[in-house]
């Protein structure tokens, strides 16, 4: 007998009112008079969640039925965020989902707030990630994010006594309404163990890699929904279960304890994100999340594969694409050998041509203490049969190397063991072996990739480095977090940039328009009433929404100089008083962002800002002319907030360093002028928005490059700079919080200034003056703020990930 078929979903107001009212009785257990607002919240969930259901099953109808390439973006980071404002507007439902909530008195953007932040990533990496994932379900891409299940994210960061603590966050703690668990799409994960060799008479000898931990890795499922929902992609994150989740034998002997602790230890590896994000941790845990989705990823792949494709895996290259963000999925190229060679029975070779062809590699630093290696020991214990495989690759690639005639020093250079300081294994080296396109993140960055870390295999493989530069979504950072822009962008020149970001061109030439560009700034004035508010509940610190608001916003690092900002913050606050009769132009200076638990010097910058706000702000001779603000807890949710509001995005990075940055791409699409350095996408941005509407300074890579290798110390640029030293005297003369706390700040610029803040002092100080005189002409200032939202369509995800489909993964779009 045939199943009657659900109808599919209505999309009028009347319909979701009476559905939200069913979810709130019959899946939630309240009546609209006693319902909390959590209630309210869950119901209008699970009622836009069935819609997306409907799109998300026929899409993957479509998907068997089209057989098109896959494309699976393994990454141990998806910092997602909240997921309801995201589904409601790709659908289409904002108005009607309204007016179904005031049916019953319910205000959408108050429930929207309550949703928990998904902040399954640390920053850049894992935001990109969500960027693209959501971009590949908009362009049509048949595209798979895997990844991990944390149960608890990125910590949370509270501010006590001017200082940053961590605290643990419980993101799942209320149950997740956008999650479907898939207890029959799980695998076996191994660990330890020995490696035996099968001989059998007539076949070559086989390995048998005999684990002696396993576990299971447990598939939740999440819909990615795509602009208009033509396309609902899915987002695989594994969770670790014991295998038998209270090892019967044991509990039956008595020792239950023993039982359940072994279950525990299972469940430990999905149970905390890493906080580091430039500093590898070196656990042993760490190695395990990382094998633990990697191996899990590939077996879903690999069994998706054989069932779709009458069991021949010859073809899976032209049938899916596997992309590593970043080295964390490496150790899949010699798990993918392991699945070829010992478990499916394909030959070296051939398993090699496959694993090559499947695999692509996106670097997203140079850092050299943030690039991942592992103890040989540590790999061997855990991992003993993907070692001898590393091995084995390793062996080939050097002959290779030896064969195009490289020497020693070259060839010790692109070996998978550094055997510098103790044995260890580079991952780096690993997933560019095995992957046929390496691709760094802007121009500048791959380039720099080719001359620096992956020198000697860009000499050796030429053809396999590419660069595509980094995007981010419309969608989220446009149309959701700035809906007062969007209006007036849509009132000016239609609704068709919402299809086709590059459409927002058209309102480059309203920037000459009064009418337009007033409009603009109300909006903007409007976002920053927004945030004002939100500073002063959450701080109690109130400021001037007509103030310029200079903001900087990201994980804290030096690279990324926070300290010269707030260098230049002192260094303008003393200029205030002893210069009173100078037009200063009135300024917030916006700060937040979290520092690695363990990097003490980024959390010394923290410390800094927090103190420094303290005492600017409560000095009255200043009171108008000069805020600074460190909001807490920096996460998505306040990046939607802040990107809107600002009017002056700083990307200061020391030149060479920044990958490439996103939020530099998120400010300037909603209107913010750049002060910053030609670094990473900020040159591309010059070249996009133009030299007049972006404001460049400081050292080029090449000079920081050679400055550091002359060793330069500040001391000379200091003692020659009265307000620079003057700055750096009341920070470690106890102006700010007890005289010595930041000596060793202040210290390093005297000695080797590694991060070139006493070299760019000058240049970076000059440069906000230049921004202090536009700010007076505020027409002028409109008109560049105008021609940066113009201009930026360039750095939608939607434009990276076609450049990924067509030249790395060729996969189609519009599928
Ligand atoms: C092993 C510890 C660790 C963890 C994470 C090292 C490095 C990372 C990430 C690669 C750091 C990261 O997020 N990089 C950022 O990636 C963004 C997306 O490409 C770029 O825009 C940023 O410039 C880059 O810092």
């Amino acid at each position: 007998v045939a199943a009657p078929k659900p109808t599919p979903r209505r999309n009028d107001s009347a319909s979701l009112a009476k559905e939200i009212a069913e979810k709130l009785t019959y899946a939630i257990g309240k009546d609209p008079a006693t319902a909390r607002r959590h209630d309210w919240l869950e119901a209008v969930t699970l009622a836009v969640r069935d819609r997306i259901v409907d799109h998300w099953l026929a899409s993957n109808s479509r998907n068997v039925q089209s057989g098109a390439k896959r494309v699976c973006y393994l990454s141990m980071e998806f910092l997602i965020g909240r997921l309801l404002r995201d589904a409601i507007i790709n659908l289409g439902l904002s108005e009607a989902v309204r007016d179904a909530l005031s049916a019953y008195d319910v205000d959408i953007d108050l429930l929207e707030t309550l949703e928990p932040d998904a902040a399954l990533g640390n920053g850049g990496l894992g935001r990109l990630a969500a960027c693209f994932a959501e971009s590949m379900a908009s362009v049509g891409i048949q595209g798979f994010g895997y990844g991990i299940r944390y149960v608890h994210g990125f910590f949370r960061q509270e501010i006590v006594g001017g200082e940053q603590v961590e605290l643990p966050e419980n993101w799942l703690a209320h149950g997740n309404p956008w999650e479907f668990e898939r207890r029959e799409r799980s695998f076996e994960i191994g660990f330890g163990g020995k490696v035996t060799t099968i001989e059998e008479a007539g076949k070559p000898p086989r390995q048998v890699w005999r684990p002696a931990e396993r576990i299971l890795a447990v598939a939740y499922d999440t819909p990615v929904v795509g602009w208009k929902g033509t396309r609902v992609n899915t987002l695989r994150l594994w969770s670790a279960q014991a295998l038998d989740p209270i090892l019967l034998d044991a509990f039956n002997s008595g020792d239950h304890i023993g039982a359940l602790l072994e279950a525990n230890r299972a469940q430990s590896i999905t149970q905390v994100l890493y906080p580091a994000d430039s500093h590898l941790a070196g656990q042993e845990l760490r190695l395990r999340q990382e094998f633990f989705f990697s191996s899990a990823s590939l077996q879903d792949i690999i069994r998706h594969h054989l069932k779709r494709n009458g069991g021949d895996l010859s073809t899976l290259p032209d049938k899916v694409s596997i992309q590593l963000n970043d080295t964390h999925p490496a150790v899949s190229v010699a798990e993918m050998m392991r699945l070829l060679v010992d478990v499916h029975g394909l030959g070296w070779d051939e398993s090699w041509d496959i694993t090559k062809r499947v695999f692509s590699y996106t670097n997203h630093t140079l850092l050299p203490e943030a690039l991942e290696t592992w103890p040989v020991n540590l790999f061997e214990r855990l991992l003993p049969r993907q070692m001898q495989i590393i091995y084995a690759i390793n062996a080939q690639i050097i002959r290779e190397a030896t064969q195009k005639g490289l020497d020693g020093a070259k060839v010790s250079a692109i070996s998978l063991i550094d055997e510098g300081s103790g044995r260890r294994v580079r991952m780096g080296s690993l997933a560019f072996v095995g992957s046929h396109a390496i691709n760094g993140v802007s121009a500048l960055h791959t380039e720099l990739m080719k001359k620096t870390v992956f020198n000697q295999f860009h000499e050796l493989y030429p053809e396999r480095i590419q660069n595509k530069t980094n995007g981010v979504t419309p969608r989220r950072w446009l149309l959701e977090c700035n809906p007062g822009l969007t209006d007036l962008v849509t009132e000016a020149i239609g609704p068709g940039f919402k299809d086709d970001i590059t459409k927002i061109s058209g309102i480059d030439k309203l920037a000459d328009d009064a009418g337009f560009r007033e409009k603009f700034m109300a909006v903007k004035l409007a976002n920053k009433q927004r945030l004002a508010k939100t500073i002063e509940e959450r701080l109690a610190i109130t400021v001037d929404p007509t103030a310029m608001f200079d903001v900087q916003v990201k994980r804290i690092h030096e690279y990324k100089r926070q300290f010269l900002n707030l260098v230049e913050t002192v260094a303008l606050y003393d200029q205030i008083r002893s210069h009173p009769e100078i037009a200063w132009q009135p300024r917030v200076k916006i700060f937040a962002g979290k520092a690695a638990p363990s990097y003490a010097n980024a959390k010394q910058i923290i410390h800094l800002a927090n103190d420094v706000a303290r005492v600017i702000n409560a000095d009255p001779s200043v009171q108008n002319l000069l805020k600074v603000v460190f909001l807490p807890n920096y996460n998505v949710s306040l990046a939607e907030l802040i990107m809107p509001a600002a009017d002056l995005s700083e990307q200061i990075s020391t030149a060479g360093l920044e990958a490439s940055g996103t939020g530099n791409m998120k400010f300037a699409l909603n209107g913010a002028l750049t002060i910053g350095t030609l670094d990473g996408a900020n040159v591309e941005m010059l070249e996009h928005i133009g030299e007049d509407n972006i404001f460049i300074f400081g050292l080029t890579a090449a000079e920081v490059a050679a400055r550091r290798a002359e060793g330069q110390s500040g001391r000379e640029i200091i003692d020659a700079s009265p307000i620079l030293k003057g700055a750096l005297d009341s920070i470690s003369h106890g102006v700010f919080g007890e005289p010595g706390r930041y000596n060793n700040l202040v210290d390093n610029l005297y000695g080797n200034d590694w991060w070139m803040i006493a070299a760019d002092f000058e240049a970076y100080w000059q440069t906000q003056r230049r921004l202090d005189a536009l700010w007076q002409d505020s027409d002028a200032w409109g008109t560049k703020a105008v021609r940066n939202t113009a201009r930026m369509a360039w750095f939608s995800s939607d434009r990276s990930i076609r450049e990924y489909a067509k030249d790395i993964w060729d996969a189609p779009t519009s599928v």
